[in-house]
């Protein structure tokens, strides 16, 4: 990790940078995928299977027989666990429900906004290196909390053509029995368009790979909204000299590992921590199965040492991390003052990790700067908020006038009319 000492204002932009990603050469490789899905359905979804998983897959659909396989092959221990992450995540966002709000505006005026699913919301989690059955129930427990009535899943195969047992447990625990045989962009074009067996959804959630994101942006063009834009995965540790370095070190390999392309910082007002950090990472990093990949990620990732707290604040806040770890004496005070972030992570005993699987938040994260703008995955992201209006005779003659007045000075007849119609019907 390569370190800038109190770097000047000026070079923050180009310090804070992210790894580049090139979607629009991807975007041109995707398009042709979800062409052809839309145009051969399920023949379509098993040739690319074949193509780009070397999986031949009979039914698209898994069975039942394969979620009893499923739950013989994992672990009593891995099962305890995993109730014990969904218990918590449940309660995280079964308490974001939120009341219809009404108001009355003014007398005979009543206005409210009620929470509705979303009716169909299909869900990716990617095959690959790790099997992120975690994912499954970061995605899958708010939607069938929010009550979303269709809840597909959609994974690929190995090569046998079997999805694993972690990922078919976790979705048979949450409630999804709709999982599908399928991954890559071509699982994305099936939930935009829908096939003869996978249905069309209205959202889709999850995260994937570079043709994965891609493919879910090119989604958004055929009018499918999705959970929000996907980058690598990052955290940024802020530690003062109360941190412990080990700790940190764990912290920056757990995001490092996850791709080549992740990317995590460090930014200390301690030099002391930086390199004790340092030499941690190089210890901790010989001994991980993911060396290699943990590795890369390193090689473009970077610390700051800062003289003063306040310019740090401003830095961490500048980054606008997926995650925040504070790992500092006045971890709670501090938190209070971030303004971009995915999730923070407050004191030295709480790692990210504890967020990535169990403790309750959600891990699905806006990346890449986009925590500027865009909010996790919540309860809230299963939702449309529709707003209802009713008024009396009362409400009417009093707001009506305004309306029409109003109407008029924008030279929109019609709208006018639709008042002075009514006015004049309960004056007659
Ligand atoms: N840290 C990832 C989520 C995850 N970690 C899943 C482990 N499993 C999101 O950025
Ligand atoms: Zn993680």
């Amino acid at each position: 990790m390569k370190l800038f000492k109190n770097p000047d204002r000026k070079e923050w932009n180009a310090l804070l940078e992210r790894p580049a990603m090139r979607m629009e050469e991807i975007e041109k490789q995707v398009s042709p995928i979800l062409k052809a899905v839309q145009k051969d359905g399920d023949a379509a979804l098993r040739a690319f299977s074949l193509q780009f998983d070397g999986a031949e897959v009979d039914s698209l659909l898994v069975s039942d027989s394969e979620f009893k396989e499923a739950d013989q092959l994992v672990s009593s221990e891995l099962k305890e666990s995993i109730s014990i992450a969904i218990d918590n995540i449940t309660k995280f966002h079964a308490a974001q429900k939120s009341e219809t709000l009404k108001v009355e505006t003014m007398p005979g005026i009543n206005c409210w906004r009620k929470s509705v699913p979303i009716q169909k919301v299909g869900l990716y989690i990617p095959g690959g290196s790790a099997p992120l059955f975690s994912t499954v129930i970061m995605i899958g427990a708010p939607a069938i909390i929010a009550g979303c009535e269709e809840v597909c899943l959609c994974t690929p195969p190995n090569q046998e053509g079997k999805i694993h047992p972690a990922i078919l447990y976790a979705a048979q625990k949450v409630g999804i029995r709709k999982v599908f045989k399928v991954g890559g962009a071509q699982a994305i074009a099936a939930m935009t368009f829908g096939t003869e067996t996978i249905p069309a959804v209205s959202k889709i959630f999850g995260p994937g790979n570079q043709y994965v994101t891609a493919a879910k942006q090119l989604a958004t063009k055929e009018g499918v909204a999705i959970d929000m834009p996907a980058g690598p995965s990052e955290v940024l540790v802020w530690a003062d000299d109360t941190a412990n370095a080990s700790f940190i070190a764990a912290d920056l390999l757990s995001q490092a590992e996850h791709g080549p392309d992740s990317q995590v910082i460090l930014v200390s007002t301690s030099e002391k921590i930086i390199e004790e950090t340092q030499k941690e990472v190089a210890k901790q990093l010989a001994v991980l199965p993911r060396k290699e990949i943990a590795q890369k990620a390193l090689s473009h990732s970077r610390s700051f040492l800062i003289d003063d707290e306040k310019t740090a604040l401003q830095l961490v806040n500048e980054y606008a991390a997926e995650h925040l770890i504070l790992a500092l004496d006045d971890a709670v005070s501090v938190s209070e003052k971030i303004v971009n972030a995915g999730s923070v992570f407050v004191g030295h005993l709480t790692p990210e990790s504890a967020g990535d699987y169990a403790s309750g938040t959600n891990h699905t994260l806006p990346t890449y700067g986009y925590a500027k703008n865009y909010s996790g995955v919540s309860l809230d992201s299963y939702y449309r908020k529709i707003t209802f209006q009713q008024i009396d005779k009362k409400g009417l003659l009093d707001l009506g006038p305004h309306v029409e007045r109003m109407a008029a000075a924008e030279e929109l007849d019609a709208h006018k009319n639709a008042v002075t119609v009514r006015l004049q019907s309960l004056i007659d």
